[in-house]
Protein backbone atom coordinates (compact mmCIF):
# COMPACT_ATOMS: atom_id res chain seq x y z
CA UNK A 1 0.00 0.00 0.00
CA UNK A 2 1.35 3.19 -1.22
CA UNK A 3 2.15 5.95 1.91
CA UNK A 4 -0.07 9.17 1.04
CA UNK A 5 -0.71 12.36 2.99
CA UNK A 6 -4.16 13.85 4.51
CA UNK A 7 -5.42 16.60 6.62
CA UNK A 8 -6.57 16.70 9.97
CA UNK A 9 -7.91 19.92 12.43
CA UNK A 10 -8.05 18.88 16.16
CA UNK A 11 -10.87 20.61 16.75
CA UNK A 12 -11.49 23.39 19.29
CA UNK A 13 -13.37 21.54 21.53
CA UNK A 14 -10.03 18.80 21.60
CA UNK A 15 -7.65 22.11 22.30
CA UNK A 16 -10.07 23.78 24.90
CA UNK A 17 -9.98 20.46 27.37
CA UNK A 18 -5.46 20.32 26.78
CA UNK A 19 -6.56 17.27 24.01
CA UNK A 20 -4.15 18.42 21.88
CA UNK A 21 -1.26 15.51 22.97
CA UNK A 22 -3.60 12.94 23.34
CA UNK A 23 -5.70 13.41 20.08
CA UNK A 24 -2.47 13.23 18.52
CA UNK A 25 -0.98 10.21 20.22
CA UNK A 26 -3.62 8.70 19.23
CA UNK A 27 -2.91 9.33 15.53
CA UNK A 28 0.53 8.01 16.13
CA UNK A 29 -0.23 5.05 17.73
CA UNK A 30 -2.84 4.43 14.68
CA UNK A 31 0.18 4.58 12.43
CA UNK A 32 0.06 8.44 11.27
CA UNK A 33 3.17 10.62 11.32
CA UNK A 34 2.98 14.04 11.68
CA UNK A 35 5.25 15.99 8.88
CA UNK A 36 3.54 19.72 9.81
CA UNK A 37 1.52 21.29 12.72
CA UNK A 38 0.47 24.57 12.91
CA UNK A 39 -2.00 26.41 16.34
CA UNK A 40 -3.95 28.77 14.78
CA UNK A 41 -7.53 30.87 15.08
CA UNK A 42 -9.24 30.65 12.40
CA UNK A 43 -11.60 33.55 10.84
CA UNK A 44 -14.79 32.87 10.11
CA UNK A 45 -13.78 33.53 6.32
CA UNK A 46 -11.26 30.81 6.70
CA UNK A 47 -13.68 28.50 8.21
CA UNK A 48 -16.51 29.65 5.90
CA UNK A 49 -14.15 28.97 3.14
CA UNK A 50 -12.85 25.67 4.86
CA UNK A 51 -16.99 23.84 5.03
CA UNK A 52 -17.98 25.98 1.25
CA UNK A 53 -19.06 21.90 0.65
CA UNK A 54 -21.25 22.36 3.44
CA UNK A 55 -22.58 25.80 3.25
CA UNK A 56 -26.42 24.81 2.30
CA UNK A 57 -26.98 22.30 5.35
CA UNK A 58 -28.78 23.14 8.06
CA UNK A 59 -26.08 23.32 10.42
CA UNK A 60 -23.31 25.29 8.48
CA UNK A 61 -23.50 28.77 10.97
CA UNK A 62 -23.44 26.51 13.90
CA UNK A 63 -20.71 24.84 12.38
CA UNK A 64 -18.58 27.72 11.29
CA UNK A 65 -19.18 29.54 14.52
CA UNK A 66 -17.79 26.23 16.78
CA UNK A 67 -14.29 26.19 14.59
CA UNK A 68 -14.03 29.81 15.06
CA UNK A 69 -15.11 29.23 19.04
CA UNK A 70 -11.28 28.57 19.98
CA UNK A 71 -7.74 27.19 18.34
CA UNK A 72 -7.54 23.98 16.92
CA UNK A 73 -4.57 22.57 15.21
CA UNK A 74 -4.34 21.97 11.65
CA UNK A 75 -2.02 18.89 10.44
CA UNK A 76 -0.51 17.09 8.00
CA UNK A 77 -0.74 13.36 8.05
CA UNK A 78 1.26 10.36 6.40
CA UNK A 79 1.22 7.22 6.12
CA UNK A 80 -0.17 3.92 5.04
CA UNK A 81 -3.28 4.24 2.88
CA UNK A 82 -3.62 7.63 5.10
CA UNK A 83 -6.96 9.19 4.62
CA UNK A 84 -8.53 6.06 5.58
CA UNK A 85 -6.05 5.23 8.15
CA UNK A 86 -7.26 8.34 10.07
CA UNK A 87 -10.62 7.71 8.94
CA UNK A 88 -10.51 4.38 11.13
CA UNK A 89 -9.06 6.44 14.27
CA UNK A 90 -11.15 9.12 13.95
CA UNK A 91 -14.35 7.71 14.04
CA UNK A 92 -18.39 8.19 12.97
CA UNK A 93 -19.22 11.88 12.95
CA UNK A 94 -21.52 11.56 15.63
CA UNK A 95 -19.71 10.21 18.76
CA UNK A 96 -22.55 8.12 19.98
CA UNK A 97 -22.32 5.90 16.70
CA UNK A 98 -18.59 5.74 17.13
CA UNK A 99 -16.88 2.16 17.76
CA UNK A 100 -15.19 2.01 20.88
CA UNK A 101 -10.87 2.82 20.77
CA UNK A 102 -11.22 5.66 18.15
CA UNK A 103 -10.87 9.80 19.05
CA UNK A 104 -14.40 10.13 18.82
CA UNK A 105 -15.86 7.65 21.03
CA UNK A 106 -13.61 8.63 23.92
CA UNK A 107 -12.98 11.57 23.73
CA UNK A 108 -15.19 13.71 21.05
CA UNK A 109 -18.43 15.55 23.43
CA UNK A 110 -20.83 16.01 21.00
CA UNK A 111 -21.63 15.68 16.98
CA UNK A 112 -20.65 19.44 16.72
CA UNK A 113 -17.78 19.01 19.11
CA UNK A 114 -16.73 15.72 17.90
CA UNK A 115 -12.70 16.65 18.39
CA UNK A 116 -11.07 16.26 15.07
CA UNK A 117 -11.60 16.68 11.30
CA UNK A 118 -10.30 14.35 8.61
CA UNK A 119 -9.81 14.71 5.00
CA UNK A 120 -12.54 11.74 3.13
CA UNK A 121 -10.58 11.66 -0.03
CA UNK A 122 -7.07 12.05 -1.41
CA UNK A 123 -8.11 14.50 -3.85
CA UNK A 124 -9.81 16.73 -0.94
CA UNK A 125 -6.42 15.65 1.31
CA UNK A 126 -4.70 17.79 -1.50
CA UNK A 127 -7.44 20.62 -1.40
CA UNK A 128 -7.47 20.75 2.37
CA UNK A 129 -3.80 20.72 2.75
CA UNK A 130 -3.34 23.60 0.59
CA UNK A 131 -5.65 25.58 2.20
CA UNK A 132 -3.76 25.83 5.18
CA UNK A 133 0.25 24.90 4.48
CA UNK A 134 2.81 26.22 1.69
CA UNK A 135 4.92 23.51 0.59
CA UNK A 136 7.85 24.48 2.67
CA UNK A 137 6.16 24.12 6.01
CA UNK A 138 6.08 20.18 5.49
CA UNK A 139 8.60 18.31 6.51
CA UNK A 140 8.48 14.07 5.85
O1 LIG B 1 -16.32 14.07 7.85
P1 LIG B 1 -17.03 14.22 9.17
O2 LIG B 1 -16.45 15.31 10.02
O3 LIG B 1 -17.16 12.92 9.92
O4 LIG B 1 -18.55 14.64 8.83
P2 LIG B 1 -19.22 15.60 7.75
O5 LIG B 1 -18.25 15.93 6.65
O6 LIG B 1 -20.52 14.97 7.35
O7 LIG B 1 -19.58 16.92 8.56
C1 LIG B 1 -18.59 17.88 8.87
C2 LIG B 1 -18.81 18.37 10.28
O8 LIG B 1 -20.08 19.02 10.38
C3 LIG B 1 -18.87 17.28 11.34
O9 LIG B 1 -17.59 16.89 11.80
C4 LIG B 1 -19.67 17.95 12.44
C5 LIG B 1 -20.66 18.79 11.66
N1 LIG B 1 -21.94 18.07 11.49
C6 LIG B 1 -22.20 17.05 10.61
N2 LIG B 1 -23.47 16.65 10.72
C7 LIG B 1 -24.02 17.45 11.67
C8 LIG B 1 -23.04 18.35 12.15
N3 LIG B 1 -23.26 19.27 13.10
C9 LIG B 1 -24.50 19.34 13.61
N4 LIG B 1 -24.75 20.26 14.55
N5 LIG B 1 -25.51 18.50 13.19
C10 LIG B 1 -25.34 17.53 12.24
O10 LIG B 1 -26.24 16.79 11.87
Amino acid sequence: MAVTRTFSIIKPDATRRNLTGAVTKMLEEAGLRVVASKRIHMTREQAEGFYGVHRERPFFNDLVSFMISGPVVVQVLEGEDAVKRNRDIMGATNPENADAGTIRKELAESIEANSVHGSDSDENAKIEIDYFFKPEEIVG
